[in-house]
């Protein structure tokens, strides 16, 4: 197998191949030390139920470049989507798959930090998908009228990072609900979200405190991305805080099509999208 590994690719003496046979997990160090069973730091990405958190330890922690996958070898999540969704297959050969971790976009790396790190809502970006592709992203729970189907992960169509929410339906709210809701008693809040469809003045996004509500203005639905932004000050008899990343006006139309990315939600009154471009420039 060491001879395989070294003969298939030209790796580096920093590469290392995650290899997956049977139903064990190993490295292979390619300095020639071989094999270690062992590596404490697997424990690390074995415990990851989170795709791109397992990407991550996968990535910076063990500094993984290759996966080496047996034909028998049953892949389970998340590295079964790593494979799927961040590799190259390099290489072939009599039930032997060589895939190379794919090197991402810098820029949109740290963008997602910015997400993950100063947003109150959490997933924002919607790159975290760990029930797949066609349930719910990630902390969106909540939502009325969003029904099995409505909601998918979109690949083509992304504002920030990878993956951005498809969303087909009508008359709906599509939301995430804060955790710790009484800490916004009086408190102002704005939202930011990219939405995406051709449909006009349908789609818009809300914050409601159970007692009171702001909105944003509608999509123009001239086909592009637009940043749509809501305003609001939580009342002090606040029930719960929800976040309405998009909301659908009740106008019969069953196919109607929109895409959410890049939400954020930040702490204050924020009167114009500047802060949005200082999140997405800041570093
Ligand atoms: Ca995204």
């Amino acid at each position: 197998m060491i001879k395989y590994i070294n003969n298939a690719e030209d790796f580096t003496s920093d590469s290392t191949t995650l290899v997956c046979s049977q139903r064990q997990l190993f490295f292979y160090h390619t300095d020639k030390k071989g094999i270690d069973f062992r590596d404490p730091k697997l424990e690390s990405f074995n415990r990851q139920k989170n795709k791109e958190a397992a990407l991550y330890v996968l990535k910076n922690q063990l500094k993984v470049k290759y996966i080496l996958k047996y034909w028998n070898f049953r892949l389970q999540a998340p590295l079964n989507e790593i494979i799927t969704n961040d590799c190259d297959l390099v290489y072939q050969d009599e039930g032997i798959y060589l895939y190379r971790l794919r090197e991402k976009d810098l820029i949109k790396e740290e963008l997602e930090k910015i997400f993950v790190n100063d947003s109150v809502l959490r997933n924002g970006s919607f790159e975290n998908w760990s029930q797949g592709p066609h349930k719910k992203p990630d902390f969106f729970e909540d939502g009325d009228n969003i029904f099995e189907g409505m909601v998918t992960r979109e690949e083509k169509e992304v504002r920030v990072g990878k993956y951005s929410v498809k969303i087909t339906g009508d008359n709906f709210n599509f939301a995430q609900n804060l955790s710790y809701f009484e800490d916004y008693k009086g408190k102002s809040l704005t939202c930011f979200a990219w939405v995406k469809t051709n449909v006009p003045d349908k789609y818009r996004i809300q914050i409601y405190d159970g007692i009171d509500s702001s909105f944003s203005k509608r999509h123009s639905g001239r086909g592009g991305w637009e940043l749509l932004q809501a305003n609001h000050t939580v009342n002090p008899s606040v029930k719960f805080v929800t976040i309405r990343v998009i909301q659908a006006e009740d106008t019969g139309k069953v196919d109607d099509v929109a895409y959410v990315d890049g939400v954020i939600l930040v702490k204050g009154d924020w009167n114009t999208f500047y802060l949005y471009v200082l999140h997405m420039k800041r570093r």
